[in-house]
């Protein structure tokens, strides 16, 4: 089914949100007002968007060490999101997670996990308990190509497959683990094929194109719900960053290849296309860029408006010591 107008341009917002909300994390991380380590999914906009844009509030998912994105795109809170990465204590763990640790149960947002592959088990509970309390809900699993090496994504996607649960294990392959390309590192060429060994589909999409990504995700979202199980979708895709945002920009990738990735920027692509189709006008996407900007100066604001946590509270909410 064609997407309205109204979504795709919501899509288009969700994809600049997340955009300036991380251009300007890594300014202030680099700055020294954040606090803790800051990844960057500049560049992979797209996957985060076209899945979760696909999904319904009460739907769960889990995110990763690169979790801004998918919080963004399931409707979480700029404010509260700055407000965290700043450290102070109107963020949504109080200021004491940072970056890899944002939830919002509210919204069906599980968590981001500094463990690589950690948040893959956790989500496959969440699908048991959606399979469980039959009310049509699914949940998604948002993952690496290094976490799809790991034991939890093959532990995980085999229970899964077993038991039927409505999963969708997403996988984000950028072509590198950190520093390491992915190629050096995975048996076969793409991640997709491993489905077969769990007996469930597997689909490779271009992860810089947001409708191609959410076509996919409507069929594999339609089949869990179905009650036919779980589906692998590959998200070929790259970051336009460094693995984690630094001070001086050491990469070892080539530079072609960053060039290449960077002139199918998933952004400029879309919001091209949106203007070729004539959906919506260079004027309107000028208007869309800056109240976008905007907001985030307000989620700036608030963060540094806001206090940090009191030293008194240092233990309270930690559940391990
Ligand atoms: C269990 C574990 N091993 C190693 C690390 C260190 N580490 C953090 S991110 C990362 C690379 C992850 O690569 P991938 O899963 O492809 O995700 P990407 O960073 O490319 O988004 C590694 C090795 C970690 N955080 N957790």
């Amino acid at each position: 089914m064609a997407l309205s107008a109204e979504k795709q341009l919501e899509m288009l917002r969700t994809m600049q949100t997340i955009r300036r909300f991380e251009e300007r994390a890594s300014e202030d991380y680099i700055g020294g007002a954040i606090y803790g380590v800051v990844h960057c999914y500049i560049g992979e906009e797209a996957v985060a968007t076209g899945i979760c844009s696909a999904l319904n509030i009460d739907d769960r998912i889990i995110s990763t060490h690169r979790g801004h994105g998918h919080c963004i795109a399931k409707g979480a809170d700029l404010n509260r999101m700055m407000a965290e990465l700043y450290g102070r204590a109107t963020g949504y763990c109080k200021g004491k997670g940072g970056s890899m640790h944002i939830a919002d149960f509210s919204i069906g947002m599980l968590g981001a996990n500094g463990i690589v592959a950690g948040g893959i088990p956790i989500v496959t509970g969440a699908g048991l308990a959606a399979q469980l309390e039959g009310k049509g809900q699914v949940a998604v699993s948002f993952f690496g190509d290094g976490a799809s090496n790991a034991g939890p994504f093959h532990e995980s996607i085999n229970i899964a497959s077993a038991w039927k649960l409505p999963m969708i294990y997403v996988c984000e392959n950028n072509l590198w683990s950190a520093d390491t390309e992915a190629k050096g590192t995975l048996a076969l060429e793409d991640i997709a094929a491993r489905a077969a060994g769990y007996g469930i589909p597997g689909v490779i999409v271009d992860g810089n194109d947001v409708l191609a990504v959410n076509e996919v995700a409507e069929a594999a979202i339609a089949r869990a719900r179905a009650g036919e199980g779980p589906s692998l979708i590959e998200c070929k895709t790259y970051r336009q960053r460094t693995h984690t945002e630094r001070k001086e920009a050491i990469d070892n990738r080539p530079a072609e290849q960053v060039a290449a990735w960077m002139e199918r920027d998933p952004i400029k692509l879309f919001a091209a296309d949106l203007i070729e189709r004539e959906v919506m006008t260079e004027e309107d996407w000028k208007k869309m860029e800056e109240e976008i900007a905007q907001e985030v100066l307000d989620a700036v604001k608030f963060a540094e408006e806001s206090p940090f946590p009191d030293p008194e509270e240092a233990l309270v909410d930690v559940f391990a010591e």
